[in-house]
């Protein structure tokens, strides 16, 4: 039986992939390289400095500590930049829809990610009060596959991993979900989420039925 609720925050919640991706496509072309959509997929689900680490790698670019510690700054500040802007109509379709039922029915939900920025952009779309706890890149380690988020997460709304559940766009989050011994919800191309439990494409796909029988059977 399901008793908690964990969800990814970008792709999940909302769509910050295509800030994120603008931001790094900035930072990759003042390096004098391009920066495709197709290479952001790598980023997705990934800590902000493995992908520095990456888009140096695709640009074949060599840098100091220091160039790199920089790079870090100047994404996030123009990262920061576009989240500023940023209100409740970001939310992807139908996840307030399942936020709400969890909520009537006093099943704890976790927020589970990779982003030093969570927090803020919960704050910004209006859905930090659903969350009793918020487990983020301030709080972890290890990044997923590792299992370390979702099961700090678990812990903290006093759930067992077991009777989890955990919503994710990103293999490595499936990945990691899956490892915590969590039951492991994929949101969008099933053809890339391969190890999921089960797959949707977005939450409009989601019956509060199909909630209700998870945390009764
Ligand atoms: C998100 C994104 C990643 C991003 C990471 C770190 O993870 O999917 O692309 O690199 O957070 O974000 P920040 O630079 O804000 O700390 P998630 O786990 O919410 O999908
Ligand atoms: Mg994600």
């Amino acid at each position: 039986v399901i008793k908690g609720f964990i969800f990814d925050l970008d792709g999940v919640i909302v769509d910050t992939a295509k800030y994120h991706y603008l931001a790094w496509k900035k930072l990759a072309n003042e390096l004098g390289f391009e920066f495709t959509e197709e290479q952001n997929e790598a980023f997705k689900g990934v800590s902000r400095k493995r992908c520095l680490q990456i888009l140096l790698e695709l640009g074949e670019v060599d840098a100091t500590q220091e160039q790199f510690d920089n790079w870090m700054i100047e994404k996030n500040e123009d990262y920061l930049s576009y989240i500023e802007e940023m209100d409740a109509s970001e939310i992807l379709p139908d996840v307030p829809k399942i936020l709400d039922f969890l909520k009537a029915n006093n099943i704890p939900m976790a927020l589970g990610s990779a982003s030093k920025n969570a927090i803020p952009i919960l704050k910004k779309v209006g859905l930090l009060s659903y969350f009793k706890v918020v487990v983020d890149g301030n709080n972890v380690t290890k990044a997923k596959p590792d299992p370390e988020v979702f099961l700090l997460a678990a812990k903290d709304i006093g759930v067992a991993p077991t009777e989890c559940v955990v919503f994710e766009d990103a293999l490595a989050g499936i990945q990691a979900a899956n490892t915590a011994g969590m039951v492991s919800i994929g949101i969008g191309d099933a053809t890339i989420l391969t190890e999921s439990q089960y797959n949707f494409n977005d939450f409009t796909e989601i019956s509060t039925d199909f909630i209700k029988q998870l945390t009764t059977n």
